[in-house]
């Protein structure tokens, strides 16, 4: 980790889940970045019932995008507190009003694109579990927890997302694909985007690593 000095900042995107979660676990412990993660962010709030938190329930609820001022703000905070220090980006910007912002505020070195099938994905979150408080997620049968039902660090319970039922996850799905089409054009456009292609973590991982150590190192 300590041979990384340069400040690399990015951006990953991918329909729910496509392992955007996932992925970024492994670039923290590979290359020390932090991970904002939007959604994080937001169930932390929901489980703490902060004013925020109970603003977005519904919505994630839903399956619906919390209000851009709302999340803006307070992913907006979280960068500048974050400050000089190289991080990756997860759920935020989720539209072309939120890409604007964000560009405005500092300058994003790459996008990491996961492109994985819609039958692939609606498969996956039908088995996962997470530990809400810290964003931990795992599946079952594919990084199940060492205890059935309980997290590896705190040992508190697993739970699941009240979006990853099938018909919010449906809209969801549907939902990415109408927004996240532009904010891709928009970011390709600036060269910004590689697209990871594939049906498993373990076939992309490898790939995103490789792209990560050489655009770290070139500078
Ligand atoms: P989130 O939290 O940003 P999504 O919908 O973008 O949610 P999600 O669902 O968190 O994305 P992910 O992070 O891309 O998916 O995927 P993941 O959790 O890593 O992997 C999915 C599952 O597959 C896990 O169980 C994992 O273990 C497993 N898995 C990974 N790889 C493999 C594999 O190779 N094989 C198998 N078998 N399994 C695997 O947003 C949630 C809501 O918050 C609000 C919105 O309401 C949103 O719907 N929100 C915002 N609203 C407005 N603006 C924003 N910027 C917002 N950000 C969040
Ligand atoms: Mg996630």
């Amino acid at each position: 980790i300590k041979m990384y000095t340069k400040i690399f900042r990015a951006v990953i995107i991918g329909a729910p889940g496509s392992g955007k979660g996932t992925i970024s676990e492994l670039i923290v412990k590979t290359f020390g970045f932090l991970h904002i993660s939007s959604g994080d962010i937001l169930r932390q709030n929901i489980i703490k019932n902060t004013d925020l938190g109970k603003k977005a329930q519904s919505y994630i609820a839903a399956g619906q995008l919390v209000p851009d001022e709302i999340v803006t703000k307070t992913m907006i905070a979280r960068i500048t507190e974050v400050g000089n220090k190289s991080y990756i980006l997860d759920g935020f910007p989720r539209n072309g009003a939120q890409a604007d912002i964000l560009s405005a505020r500092c300058q994003i070195n790459a996008v990491i694109d996961l492109n994985i099938p819609h039958d692939v994905i609606i498969e996956r979150v039908k088995h996962r579990w997470i530990h809400a408080p810290s964003g931990r997620v795992y599946n079952i049968g594919f990084n199940d927890p060492k205890v059935s039902g309980k997290d590896d660090v705190t040992g508190e319970p697993l739970t699941q997302r009240e979006d990853d039922k099938p018909e919010v996850v449906a809209k969801r799905l549907q939902l990415y694909d109408e927004l996240m089409g532009p904010v891709l054009a928009w970011y390709g456009e600036r060269g910004l985007v590689t697209t990871f292609k594939g049906r498993e973590t373990k076939e992309i991982w490898p790939r995103v690593e490789r792209f990560l150590k050489d655009k770290v190192n070139k500078g």
